[in-house]
């Protein structure tokens, strides 16, 4: 439960994480009255400890436009809410971020848009959270800024206060060269984030990307390391830290004699199919579901596989509704699905079975532990958790992983079926090599992805981020 936070912006946290959310979100009820709710999330599980074990602090924005509330404690946590107008949110959120930044940074898969006003509001929110962090940082406090929102903070920050350790950490991917040269402010991107100490991405690709970046728009002259440059006498260090889930808690769920009961009663509700293919993915354009859909279509089409011998299930998490992107993908895959199921299916037994809803935590894992074939095939992602995800929840050792060469998580995962979503040929023959399968060659790829993801979980990739950014563990805090 909520309570108001004591000496809240006293500059009193030694530990500050600064992301464009909040780990609760402010919901307003229709009777006027408002309360907070948790957003379980991986990065929350992963710093919540961390937060707590020092005088932890998290700057964000709690969800809702224009919403001016103090302070707060939960659950231990302090909470520093940043406001943001209906404007803000528009401009800044929907418009720069999501609608400028996000296409950019995947590769241009959608085309980006350029607005003067979007970019300044991307300036003046950041330095909104600038001033907020300088209020509740400690003196020389460590500040963790996470993603692609907040891209100014770290020299804004360093600005305002000079004694602070500051980290960035970017969720998506570091665009080549050539596609970032496209953004108008390019350089004061740049700049933004060489204000950091360390600045880490997931995969060698994006920290090389960066280093690229930082020499050519930034000013920075690399050193002698191939992850440091320095840049008006100081340092930036930078490089991978591939990001992962709470792989210990999801294996356990998938042993829970309740979510196996459900992951049976899924596969009799679909009708006791050979083989369940699943999706699970926020409604993206970078997801590729299209990609799998179509290849799904075309294996139908030629024969190769019926919809009695296998049956799609795509989970599709409501996301980003007010940008036009998601508006026009989410209107061509639905006319994909209903096309899909007008040819093939049959009454009572769909060929795909579409959810456009956001599902608790326990269900998912059932459709994970459920689905004889996962397809995660993204144009561009950053990592892609959801393939981890799957991976951890097969207790079982069974199920087979088709898997974008294109998502940060491959570099990990090199015993999934690997696919270039671009080739829909070779995306069909690895579903259809995934579809006939051998259980002890399945057994034996899914073993191998397990090993890797129960010991590299998100804990590990936290610890060693700060490691590296030098937070001392909590116990030998002074
Ligand atoms: C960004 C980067 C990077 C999905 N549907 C439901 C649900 N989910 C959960 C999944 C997973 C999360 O949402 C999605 O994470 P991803 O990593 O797949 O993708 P993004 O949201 O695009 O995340 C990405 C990540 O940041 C971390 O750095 O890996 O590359 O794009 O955890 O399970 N959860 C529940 N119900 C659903 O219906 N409960």
């Amino acid at each position: 439960m909520a309570e108001p936070a004591r000496g809240s912006a006293d500059r009193s946290a030694d530990f500050v994480v600064v992301a464009n959310r909040l780990p609760v979100d402010l919901e307003k009820l229709p009777d006027g009255t408002q309360r907070w709710k948790r957003s379980p999330g991986g990065l929350v599980t992963a710093l919540e400890p961390m937060l707590r074990h020092r005088d932890g602090a998290w700057v964000g924005w709690p969800g809702v436009p224009d919403a001016e509330v103090e302070p707060l404690v939960e659950d231990g946590l302090q909470l520093h809410p940043v406001t943001l107008s209906a404007q803000d949110v528009e401009d800044y959120y929907e418009g720069f971020s999501n609608a400028t930044l996000w296409p950019l940074y995947h590769d241009v898969v959608a085309t980006p848009t350029y607005h003067r006003h979007w970019w300044q509001a991307y300036v003046r929110v950041n330095e909104r959270f600038a001033s907020a962090t300088a209020r509740v940082a400690a003196q020389g406090a460590t500040v963790w800024v996470q993603d692609y929102q907040l891209q100014l903070l770290p020299a804004a920050l360093r600005r305002r206060r000079p004694d602070l350790r500051i980290g960035f950490f970017l969720h998506i991917p570091m665009p080549p060269v050539e596609l970032f040269l496209q953004l108008p402010w390019r350089r004061a991107i740049t700049e933004g984030l060489l204000g950091a100490d360390l600045v880490g991405f997931h995969t060698p690709g994006g920290a090389r990307n960066f280093r690229t970046l930082a020499v050519r728009l930034g000013g920075a002259k690399p050193a002698g390391r191939s992850e440091v440059v320095t840049r008006d006498g100081r340092t930036v260090r930078f490089g991978a830290f591939p990001i992962s889930i709470d792989s210990s808690h999801l294996d356990a769920l998938s042993r829970e004699p309740a979510v196996i009961e459900r992951a049976k009663q899924i596969r009799i509700d679909l009708g006791n199919p050979r083989r369940i293919v699943l999706g699970v993915d926020r409604l993206d354009y970078t997801k590729g579901i299209d990609v799998r859909l179509r290849a799904f279509e075309e294996l139908l089409a030629e024969g190769r596989i019926t919809a009695d011998d296998a049956v799609m299930i795509q989970l599709a998490t409501p996301s980003r509704e007010r940008v036009d992107h998601y508006q026009q993908m989410r209107a061509d895959i639905e006319q994909a699905v209903g096309r899909i199921n007008g040819e093939y299916g049959r009454v009572g037994h769909p060929a795909v079975h579409y959810l456009h809803q956001s599902l608790p935590r326990d269900e998912l894992v059932a459709f994970f532990l459920a689905a004889d074939v996962m397809l995660v095939t993204p144009l561009r992602d950053g990592m892609n958790l959801v393939a981890k995800e799957y991976v951890a929840c097969r207790s079982d050792e069974g199920g087979t992983l088709v898997l974008s060469e294109f998502a940060g998580a491959a570099l990990e995962l090199k015993d999934a079926l690997l696919v270039n979503p671009y080739d829909i040929d070779g995306v069909k023959d690895a579903i259809a090599a995934a579809l006939a399968m051998s259980a002890p060659e399945a057994g034996k790829r899914m073993r191998s992805l397990r090993r890797q993801v129960l010991s590299h979980d998100v804990d590990r990739w936290a610890r060693s981020y700060l490691d590296a950014l030098g937070l001392p563990p909590a116990e030998e805090k002074p």
